[in-house]
């Protein structure tokens, strides 16, 4: 028990190291998660789901959950509301829609920044050889891969495909019903 209360201790310790002190060289990255399609629907019908999981995996992030999906154009507008205004949005949404895809929860430190990093420039014409979309990427459009830019899209974008029980935030509780029907 004293072990126990020591460890925490411990860990308290490093936290108050990360929460305020300028003295300390310490930083403690944070853990967080982020959400990701990792494969668009030319990559599922190319058969490299998972090569790019496997680059995933190899690059340090834990898989926390995943699943395939197929949207309807309706619900692939809705999750890229923000660009509704742009002249690529009807197409953007079709495309998406046009086949199944990969969507997943990524854990790491950093994650959101670092995932976004791997997958490389929206065109992969720009995106650098060893990124995702540098070497799995077709065109601007169908470029292989998604991950969020923030913590807000993140939280929202992870609740828009996933339930809690599908997160096993609730592991070995009562858990809701998902929130949305996806046609697989
Ligand atoms: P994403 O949201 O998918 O991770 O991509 P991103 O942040 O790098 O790029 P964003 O500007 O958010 O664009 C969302 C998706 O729209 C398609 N797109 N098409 N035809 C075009 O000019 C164009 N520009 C973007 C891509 O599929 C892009 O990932
Ligand atoms: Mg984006």
């Amino acid at each position: 028990m004293k072990k126990v209360a020591a460890l925490f201790g411990a860990l308290l310790f490093v936290s108050s190291v990360d929460a305020g002190s300028t003295s300390s060289k310490e930083t403690v990255i944070q853990e967080e998660e982020t959400f990701a399609i990792p494969a668009k629907p030319e990559i599922v019908e190319k058969g490299q789901i998972g090569e790019i999981l496997s680059r995933i995996e190899k690059a340090g992030f834990k898989i926390k959950a995943l699943k395939m999906v197929r949207l309807t154009k309706e619900q692939a507008a809705e999750f890229y509301r923000e660009h509704k205004n742009k002249p690529f949005f009807d197409s953007l949404c079709t495309y998406m829609s046009k086949g199944r895809v990969v969507v997943a929860i990524l854990s790491g430190p950093d994650a959101i920044k670092r995932y976004r990093t791997l997958e490389g420039a929206t065109d992969p014409k720009k995106a650098a050889k060893g990124t995702l979309r540098g070497d799995f990427g077709t065109d601007r459009e169908a470029n292989a891969v998604h991950g969020s830019d923030s913590p807000e899209s993140a939280k929202r974008e992870i609740r828009f495909f996933f339930s809690e029980f599908e997160t096993l935030a609730n592991a070995g509780q009562k858990h809701s019903a998902p929130q949305k029907n996806f046609a697989r």
